[in-house]
């Protein structure tokens, strides 16, 4: 079996795993932990526990490779493999009770820096939907044994997706790119989840996607899933303290980035 397919298997496994860990903290009740960069960034106690089980797991089995979490201290490794990994993807939603959350694991070589990384691996698992999405590089993407297509521009325009940041500064800047982006939608969708919204547009449950501000956890793995489904992926204004991610079959990421660089 090849490194990318064993790194994959893994990640499905623990990604399942916490998944229901995760699942079954919500039905019990979810507990603020701590706010952070605002007080709108929250995370649980269930984020802390998640993410523990997948660091323990994942570590068990590769006691070598690196580690970077939203939740805990990140460790280098000495593999040149590190796992990326979001425990609760759509925290907020989580919080609400709103069914739209996921836990994201993500291996990649070299860099952690999302861009200049090799991604080999990634799963991105919803507990509530039951959705799991898998990727090995080069071997293609999956929803559960189903292979993964992104979608062709339609005539009644792009059934987009978007995120907005914690910082209530930012709001402007991101709604007047959406008022620019809207030329080319059909409609906008606004899940909460970056790791859901990315592996729908490889599903082709979206036809593109785009969001300023991204952490390296939040887009690890979906980005992977979008690449091996043949769609494309870009992040630009990467000078900036918000890089704006861009993805979506070739026709709808070139028009999506074509309009925000205009912007820029
Ligand atoms: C979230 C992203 C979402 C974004 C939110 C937040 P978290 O990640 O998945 O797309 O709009 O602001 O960053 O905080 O739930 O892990």
């Amino acid at each position: 079996m090849s490194l990318e397919l064993a790194l994959s298997d893994l990640a499905v496994e623990v990604a399942q795993e916490a998944g229901e860990l995760a699942r079954r903290r919500r039905a019990e009740g979810v507990h603020l932990a701590a706010t952070k960069s605002s007080i709108a960034d929250i995370v649980t106690e269930a984020d802390r526990e998640v993410e523990a089980l997948i660091r323990a797991r994942l570590l068990a089995a590769r006691p070598d490779d690196g580690f970077l979490g939203e939740e805990s201290a990140p460790d280098e490794g000495a593999t040149g493999i590190t796992w990326v990994v979001d425990p609760i993807d759509g925290t907020v939603n989580y919080a609400y009770g709103i069914p739209s959350y996921a836990v994201s694991i993500a291996a990649v070589r070299g860099s952690v820096v999302p861009g200049e990384w090799e991604a080999l691996a990634g799963a991105v698992y919803g507990p509530a939907g039951g959705d799991l999405f898998h990727a090995a590089r080069g071997h293609g993407a999956y929803l559960g044994d189903v292979r993964l297509s992104v979608t062709a521009e339609t005539a009644a325009g792009a059934l987009l997706a978007t995120g907005f940041g914690y910082d209530p500064s930012t709001h402007d800047g991101d709604l007047a790119t959406v008022r620019r982006v809207m030329t080319m939608a059909r409609d906008l969708r606004r899940s909460g989840s970056a790791a859901l919204d990315l592996a729908f547009v490889a599903a082709g449950r979206l036809d593109g996607y785009f969001e300023r501000g991204l952490k390296p956890w939040d887009l690890a793995a979906g980005a992977l899933l979008v690449a091996e489904a043949g769609g494309q992926v870009s992040l630009i204004d990467t000078d900036s303290a918000r890089p704006m991610l861009i993805a979506g079959g070739t026709q709808v990421h070139d028009r999506l980035r074509g309009i925000v660089e205009e912007e820029s």
